[in-house]
């Protein structure tokens, strides 16, 4: 048996890919499929999980290749951010050679691949003909007011010395160096996605080809809530303050006030009295816990009186005010009307605090005594104790309220979206800089589009963390001129989040070269949007909701055609390893793909990623999995090496089926059926069954004559749907028959339904041996489905009808014998 030296056909054929561009975009598309992969972070070079996503996204531009779709198949990287100046620091390198030299490595792992992609498209984020579009792109948010610089209390990761967005911080750590995340008020630059919060929320609803799972994230992460907000008033100084509650059926039930520590309102009220000294202690305790240690249900509720009451606008009663770390001072009015009756943590506070309980909502049938309940009453019940509103459903009680503070002049209706601004600016060297000028007379102006890029400094530059900006110490950068009035002033030291680079990346590769703006409108309306993306379910609150939203940002300003960057996501399981381990380079257990290919192929390695599972599962991965694949390889070229030459044309005729004998008619309805499944499983990424039936294929293959038109026929289908998962076996066969042109500009095979419809079976049957009708069924149909066929024949029926069946006689292809009673 004959090995197939895959190292030789691999790389023949990429070499002839290349150079016959035979991945080059069209210009201009018929009929267009953008294809696109999330691209790298570079950091040190792809990882299994880029080989399988990136392996995957290639059998889809493949597929749609052979069905006559123009294809957009980009790749690029995700250069500038933290990981890259980290590993750059540790290494003691500059962060754009150790980027750079990442890239280089993963790029010809890339090509290793042989993946369908355009290489003439690539981006690289670092670069300033790809970041002085970023800084437009923020330009563009600044014009509209959707880019500011704000005073705030922000995630502060002490490792990394730097802020971190909402979507970096997990489970009150950092998502790079999982520190321990601590509060800082700074000045940072903002992006007002929660302008864009319902329209975010809304539309998710035309994203038909997302995962539920990750729609469903979103909409978490967004958190809206539709509330009421009430004014309490204060009993010193009549001012009022307002709270935020989704539960207005329970003001009669108000016992206490809370605040949150790092509302301003807090200092003010205990100001000169003697309540001060403690309550400042306790604030300043608070801020520095984590928000999932103070929302937390298992953490003892705690808090501080302030010695001030408020007033309940309808029952007029006194409660006093505390300030409570429960309470977060970003969501709301960071105010909340404490209800111990019916609001578990409010309940464990009032418990600890001896604050009264109140019951304004009665369960049905029941009669709640408050000094008895265990745990507050949360659901719908009957309003108790609220004056005029006695005896209302609490769901109707919710509008009665509201309406009443409404026409009172002391309430709303309010909705609120858990969602904060995005906060873009990083204290850090290594990301694109932030186009914005201070000015001591005109404050805050932005650089003029036609003075982008505003390069990042290079050489000697100092840019191990501090705490503040590197790039403030470097005076030939900071010092320039406003381009308002011309006088003196200073660059904004911070640079963009690496978030932002990403966010409008996919739109770049519609036009990857254009030196006046970030693309044409021309061109993006070409292939916008993405027909398939394909990345990791990580990103599902982070990437996946700021490409949504600055698509959003670009589609308003003019710029798009359409709203939202896809319609069909698609997030592929990891690749863990042979002890069901995430892989990581501290746990020592990456596997290279690069070693993987050299020591087994491309294909061989493909095929035997995709045979492990469906492409959203996890897979464990085991490389003696690639026996199995590369034996599947070697049978196949045996098999072809024995063709001869034989006429051929490129689509070839499916045989008439009066020529075939009963073998070769199974075997083509077999390959027909198989090409439908096949159909089906590729749109859901299920390449694990796919192998299967070329396995079987295969089987088939080696025991027929391929020397005729019935043997080329099935053979060169099977080629076709072979060449998608090892694309450089599929084609090294394809030219073995002498077709020319690559078998990528080849028809993908279409299933023939007229050689589906099966033979039919005529049965005969009988009732306790007499003939008593024919029934008619396809010849495949098991017993059981003959049996009930023929029972419910009309005549047969008859002759049933009333009687116990005793027995049923069955004669495959022939008889059916009832025997009843
Ligand atoms: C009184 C009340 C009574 C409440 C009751 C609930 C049950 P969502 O759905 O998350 O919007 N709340 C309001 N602002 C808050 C803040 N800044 N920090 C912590 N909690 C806050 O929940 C809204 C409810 O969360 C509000 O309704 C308020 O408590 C609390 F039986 O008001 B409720
Ligand atoms: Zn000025």
């Amino acid at each position: 048996m004959l090995k197939y030296p895959f190292k030789e056909i691999e790389s023949k054929w990429q070499k002839i890919w290349e150079e016959t561009g035979l991945y080059k975009t069209n210009e201009n598309p018929r009929k267009k499929f953008y294809m696109l992969e999330m691209f790298a972070y570079t950091s040190g070079d792809i990882h299994m999980g880029h080989f399988r996503n990136y392996a995957i996204g290639d059998v889809i531009a493949r597929y749609k290749m052979m069905q006559g779709y123009d294809i957009l198949h980009p790749i690029g990287w995700d250069a500038f951010g933290l990981p890259a100046e980290e590993a750059a620091i540790t290494r003691s390198l500059d962060p754009e050679k150790w980027t750079l030299g990442c890239i280089e490595v993963s790029r010809n792992t890339l090509k290793k691949m042989g993946i369908s992609y355009d290489w003439n498209r690539e981006v690289i984020t670092c670069l300033p003909n790809y970041y002085k579009w970023t800084q437009w792109v923020f330009l563009k948010l600044f014009e509209r007011g959707l880019a500011y610089q704000g005073e705030s209390l922000v995630n502060w990761c002490p490792g990394c010395k730097t802020v971190l967005a909402n979507e970096q911080v997990e489970q009150g750590t950092c998502w790079r160096c999982h520190s321990q995340v601590t509060k800082k008020t700074l000045k940072q630059w903002f992006f007002k996605i929660t302008e864009y919060a319902e329209r975010l929320l809304k539309s998710l609803d035309r994203l038909t080809g997302w995962p539920e799972n990750v729609k469903t994230m979103q909409k978490n992460w967004i958190g809206k809530s539709i509330g009421t907000e009430i004014d309490f008033s204060m009993e010193k100084t009549g001012k009022l303050l307002s709270v935020f509650t989704t539960r207005p059926d329970t003001i009669y039930g108000v016992t206490f006030i809370a605040i949150a520590p790092e509302n301003p309102l807090a200092k003010k009220i205990v100001e000169g009295t003697r309540y001060e000294k403690e309550v400042l202690k306790y604030i300043e305790k608070s801020i520095l816990k984590t928000e999932i240690e103070r929302v937390s249900t298992v953490t003892e509720k705690d808090g501080i009186f302030t010695g001030e009451y408020a007033i309940n606008p309808l029952s007029r009663e006194r409660v006093q005010l505390w300030v409570v770390d429960y309470v977060l001072a970003s969501y709301g009015t960071g105010v909340v009307m404490g209800v111990p009756g019916h609001d578990q943590r409010d309940f464990e506070f009032a418990r600890r605090y001896d604050i009264p309980i109140k019951v304004v909502i009665q369960p049905p049938g029941q009669n709640l005594d408050p000094s008895e309940m265990k745990e507050a009453y949360t659901e719908p019940g009957t309003m108790v104790n609220s004056g005029s509103f006695d005896g209302i459903p609490s769901e109707i009680g919710i509008k009665r309220v509201t309406d009443y503070v409404i026409e009172k002049g002391r309430g709303r209706e309010k909705v609120n979206y858990k969602l904060r601004d995005w906060l873009i600016s990083r204290q850090r060297y290594w990301g694109a800089p932030i186009p914005i000028i201070h000015c001591e007379k005109c404050g805050i102006v932005s650089v003029p589009e036609k003075d982008l890029p505003v390069l990042l400094p290079k050489g000697n530059i100092d840019f191990i963390p501090k705490g503040r900006s590197p790039l403030a110490d470097v005076k030939e950068f900071t010092e320039t001129k406003c381009s308002k009035c011309q006088d003196m002033a200073q660059r904004d030291p911070d640079t963009m989040d690496t978030f932002v680079c990403s966010s409008w990346y996919f739109l770049r590769y519609t036009d990857a070269h254009n030196d006046c703006e970030p693309f044409s409108k021309d061109k993006v309306k070409k292939w916008f949007p993405i027909d398939l993306y394909i990345g990791g379910v990580e990103h599902a609150c982070g990437h996946l909701l700021y490409f949504r939203f600055i698509t959003k940002v670009l589609f308003d300003a003019g710029y798009l055609p359409i709203d939202e960057p896809t319609f069909n996501l698609f997030n592929h399981g990891m690749v863990l390893d042979k002890n069901g381990e995430v892989m990581s380079k501290s746990k020592g257990n990456l596997i290279s793909p690069v070693e993987l290919m050299e020591n087994n192929g491309v294909d061989a390695s493909r095929l035997a990623m995709f045979f492990f599972a469906p492409s959203e599962r996890e897979i464990i991965w085991n490389e003696e999995s690639t026996t199995g694949t590369t034996r599947f390889i070697n049978r196949i070229y045996n098999l072809v090496q024995n063709i001869k030459e034989y006429p051929l044309t490129q689509e070839t005729q499916l045989p008439k089926t009066s020529e075939l004998n009963e073998e070769q008619i199974r075997l083509c309805r077999k390959l027909n059926k198989y090409i439908k499944y096949i159909e089906q499983d590729i749109v859901a990424l299920q390449f694990n069954t796919i192998i299967a039936k070329l396995m079987d294929i295969l089987t088939d293959l080696e025991k027929i004559e391929l020397n005729n038109s019935f043997g080329r026929y099935c053979l060169v289908n099977f080629i076709k749907l072979l060449a998608l998962f090892a694309p450089h076996l599929g084609e090294e066969l394809w030219q073995k028959m002498e077709f020319g042109e690559s078998i990528f500009k080849s028809s993908w095979p279409v299933c023939d339904e007229s050689v589906l419809k099966e033979e039919e079976i005529t049965y005969i049957v009988e009732v306790n041996g007499k003939v008593r009708g024919r029934v008619s069924v396809p010849a495949e149909t098991g017993e059981e489905e003959v049996k009930k066929k023929t029972m419910e024949n009309e005549k047969v029926k008859g002759y049933l009808a009333g009687k116990e069946i005793k027995k049923a006689i069955f004669v495959p292809k022939k008889l059916v014998n009832f025997v009843v009673g």
